[in-house]
């Protein structure tokens, strides 16, 4: 169970190391501090129907209750301890799984602790103005709900850092709240990270992809020979899963409301569309083309040398490492990888070993292949002749063998002239995102009611009806 008496909330017996506690006392406020200048906007006072994790068992999320936001128990969560959990992959497999930071992967995983821990302020950041234009009260207190837990991994990390890492732990701790999203100095890690979420439409589609970036790379670091690395990433992976419901149900519901508009008035133009205030396919399209593509760059490059340390030495395993049939060593296995060559995309076997982005980013696009088939779905069960389609791999790539070419959707390789003739047929344009604000322009308080540009769901929170108080402004 997870100890609320605390002030600091945990399941690791905080309170018999007493260092510790102080460093993570000490850094509670300024992690506060972060929240009120950097958290959603003016929701201070707002109480919401939010859910605490009461136990770190898959049911332990029976915990729903109005919360004010600051008020929120952030804490340290891990999955209970396996004492038999070894080394499953790379040069130590076999080993006892290690409880402390082996001395020469120090400054390894530490930077990858601090990469996984930059993104989580980072997109509370970047969504802290969605709240003032909230299609329903529904949805406000689903963006809170994801905005807290993304605090909450940020704290599973602090923890690490503070844990294992000493002094640099803790000067890293407050370097994640020094960063921030875009900003030209001292910017996130992270490219998809610095983009702005300027309204509901890439909200969805952020939780839908780059959220599931974040469930496959948790998924990696959930296979570390590290233990508490894995501990407590496979409690986040809890956390996620809502997240990324939130963002399909929430492109679904959009695609479904702009799909009834267009039967009811037999319309298929979309400026006809748009003149009756729902999104056009087209536009959704052009969204999805741009979320895809950006959380692509976020596996790092194709073929990738560190990639290869950190699986040789243990740290950062593959998807679903411990069910893969293999030696888990990839001493000679091939793994292939696409590049551009004299103007064609070709194809050739590289030891598997260094493509290990590469092979985590096509587990990814699997998943996401789905997810938009059963986007096509509501748009097949409406009789509209749209297909939405996955862009090609290389399309608006900046990192990786594809960046710095020009690459079409279907995945012709073009000049760059000719790429950015069509670059807004192909990416949201200025006016689209006008367009998209202009139905935004402000907030859908009223309990039950809904924003004309998406269809309520199918069902409430917890049970509760859609027309629940959600969300209380006082
Ligand atoms: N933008 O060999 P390379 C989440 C850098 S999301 C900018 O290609 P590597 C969440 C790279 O750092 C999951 N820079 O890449 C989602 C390196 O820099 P140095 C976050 C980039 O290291 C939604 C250089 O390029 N977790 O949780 O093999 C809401 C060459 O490196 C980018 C993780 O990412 C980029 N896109 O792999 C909230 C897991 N890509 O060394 C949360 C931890 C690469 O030359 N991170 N670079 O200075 C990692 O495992 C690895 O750092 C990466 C990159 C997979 C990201």
């Amino acid at each position: 169970m997870i100890n609320y008496t605390e002030k600091i909330p945990n399941n690791i017996y905080l309170g018999r190391d007493r260092v510790l506690q102080r460093a993570l006392e000490h850094w509670q406020p300024a992690y506060l501090s972060w929240w009120y200048d950097m958290g959603p906007n003016e929701s201070h006072n707002f109480e919401v129907y939010l859910r605490t994790a009461i136990s770190v068992e898959p049911d332990g999320w029976a915990q729903f209750g109005y919360v004010k936001m600051p008020e929120y128990r952030w804490g340290i969560f891990l999955q209970p301890r396996d004492e038999k959990r070894q080394v499953n992959f790379g040069t130590h497999k076999g080993q006892p799984a290690w409880q402390d930071v082996p001395g020469e992967y120090r400054s390894t995983l530490r930077r990858i602790i601090v990469t996984q821990g930059d993104t989580e302020p980072a997109s509370v950041e970047q969504q802290r103005m969605l709240g003032m234009s909230c299609p329903s009260l529904y949805d406000l207190r689903n963006i809170f709900q994801v905005n807290v837990e993304e605090g909450r991994h940020l704290w599973a990390m602090v923890y690490l850092l503070h844990r294992y890492f000493g002094r640099d732990g803790r000067e890293e701790a407050e370097a994640l709240l020094a960063r921030r999203s875009g900003d030209t100095d001292n910017p996130r890690i992270l490219g998809a990270f610095n983009e702005p979420t300027p309204d509901w439409l890439a909200f969805y589609m952020f939780t839908f992809f780059t959220d599931r970036d974040g469930k496959f790379q948790l998924c990696a670091l959930a296979e570390s020979g590290f233990d508490p690395l894995s501990r407590t990433c496979r409690f986040m992976l809890t956390e996620e899963a809502h997240h990324m419901f939130v963002g399909e149900t929430g492109v679904g519901r959009i695609i479904q409301r702009t799909c009834e508009v267009m039967k009811e008035n037999k319309v298929d133009d979309p400026s006809d569309v748009r003149a009756l205030g729902v999104i056009d396919l087209q536009t959704i399209q052009r969204y999805l083309n741009f979320h895809y593509s950006v959380t692509l760059d976020l596996y790092g490059s194709d073929v990738s040398s560190n990639a290869a340390n950190y699986f040789t030495s243990g740290l950062k395993g593959r998807f679903r490492e411990t069910k893969l049939e293999d030696d888990h060593q990839l001493h000679d296995a091939l793994y292939p990888v696409s590049e551009v060559i004299g103007g064609k995309i070709i194809t050739k076997n590289v030891p598997a070993l260094t493509a290990l982005n590469e092979r985590l980013r096509d587990d990814y696009i699997e998943e996401i292949r789905d997810g938009v088939g059963r986007w096509q779905r509501v748009i097949d069960q409406a009789g509209i002749p749209f297909r939405l389609t996955l862009p090609h791999k290389g399309f608006h790539r900046a990192i990786g063998n594809f960046a710095g070419h020009f690459i079409s959707p279907e995945g012709e390789v073009l000049t760059a002239e000719a790429w950015k003739k069509y670059e807004f047929e192909w990416l949201p344009s200025p006016e689209d995102h006008a367009f998209v604000q202009s139905l935004m322009s402000g907030r859908v308080a009223e309990p039950g009611k809904f924003a004309n540009w998406i269809a309520p769901p199918l069902r409430g929170i917890n049970n509760q009806p859609l027309n629940f108080e959600y969300v209380r402004f006082n």
